[in-house]
């Protein structure tokens, strides 16, 4: 028999131990909570890690493809200039071509240079003609084109309407004109009366390597057709003898050249297997020497090649 004594130590040994598992229950509470925490964050910081790797690893692919539609437009320069019946996946055209490399796919656009402007060698009327055709008023077109020349001259006498040292400090800038040539056409931004807006409009026509003193209308995008048609002025007889010629024949003969097929830019973008896109631009030059056939000018990453819709070859 259980005295009363002996009842009411039990119970309170009893309540003691329930007191002590409480008192205990409480911390493993939270080391549990502490260890589910961790295992979340830790649960997030790997799957953030592994969409990063991912993303990266779909960039990759999309680079290395990207440089491979660059290599391929090369090989298809070089093989056309070694022979003439070289059949071209890209032809020089300033058209877009797109070709699949497995359910991946390469956009490429290759453009003879010879279609656009040549900072260093073009005259004022083939820049007052295509700020005009951009919508500059003819004035201002004229002293913009004048600001060119002389921003690339050595000398420090200004063109009529142009800008050397004396226009440039007037104007408060803190550097003058280059007086040597162009090295880039972003140098075009340092020309004075130059703004952001027509920059961006003008950059696309203009280059730094087509050492022509002309445009080849066979070469040129027909949106600078169109500009440099509708900026430039055509006598009576010009208008007359243009008048049955094609549109893209329509450029007045003094703002016209003829190719010389040695320099172009290549613009290739990929989208790769894994979804990741990219866009690269080379300048190359074709040198006609069997060791080095080519050099790259210029290899850029760019923005997206110019819309669609392009031509289809199928597999590359
Ligand atoms: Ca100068």
């Amino acid at each position: 028999m259980v005295s009363p004594t002996a009842a009411s130590s039990s119970t309170a040994s009893s309540a003691d131990t329930s007191a002590g598992a409480g008192f205990i229950l409480v911390p493993v509470i939270w080391v549990v909570f502490f260890l589910a925490m961790a295992v979340a964050g830790f649960t997030l910081a790997i799957r953030a890690n592994v969409q990063h790797t991912a993303s990266a690893a779909a960039s990759a692919e999309a680079a290395a493809l990207a440089d491979a539609g660059i290599h391929l437009a090369l090989l298809d320069l070089t093989g056309g200039q070694a022979d003439v019946a070289w059949r071209r996946r890209f032809p020089p055209d300033g058209k877009p071509y797109a070709c699949g490399v497995g359910a991946g796919r390469v956009v490429v656009m290759v453009m003879d240079e010879a279609g656009k402007i040549d900072l260093n060698q073009a005259g004022e009327r083939h820049f007052r003609a295509l700020f005009r055709g951009l919508g500059v008023a003819t004035i201002e077109a004229s002293s913009l084109a004048a600001a060119i020349i002389d921003y690339r001259d050595s000398d420090s006498t200004p063109l009529p309407g142009g800008a050397e040292d004396t226009q440039y400090r007037q104007a408060g800038r803190a550097a003058g004109p280059k007086n040597a040539p162009f090295d880039s056409i972003y140098e075009l931004a340092h020309v004075i009366g130059m703004d952001e807006a027509l920059l961006r409009k003008a950059l696309p026509h203009v280059t730094v390597h087509s050492a022509l003193l002309g445009v080849d209308p066979t070469k040129a995008s027909s949106g600078l057709m169109t500009i440099l048609t509708a900026g430039s002025t055509h006598s009576p007889d010009d208008q007359e003898e243009d008048a049955d010629q094609p549109p893209r024949r329509r450029l007045p003969s003094e703002l016209s050249a003829v190719s010389t097929q040695r320099a172009f830019a290549i613009t290739s973008q990929a989208t790769g297997e894994r979804g990741g896109t990219l866009a690269r631009e080379a300048i190359v030059r074709l040198t006609r020497s069997g060791a080095q056939p080519y050099e790259i000018l210029s290899w850029r990453q760019v923005g997206a090649v110019p819309g669609g819709p392009w031509v289809d070859l199928g597999a590359c």
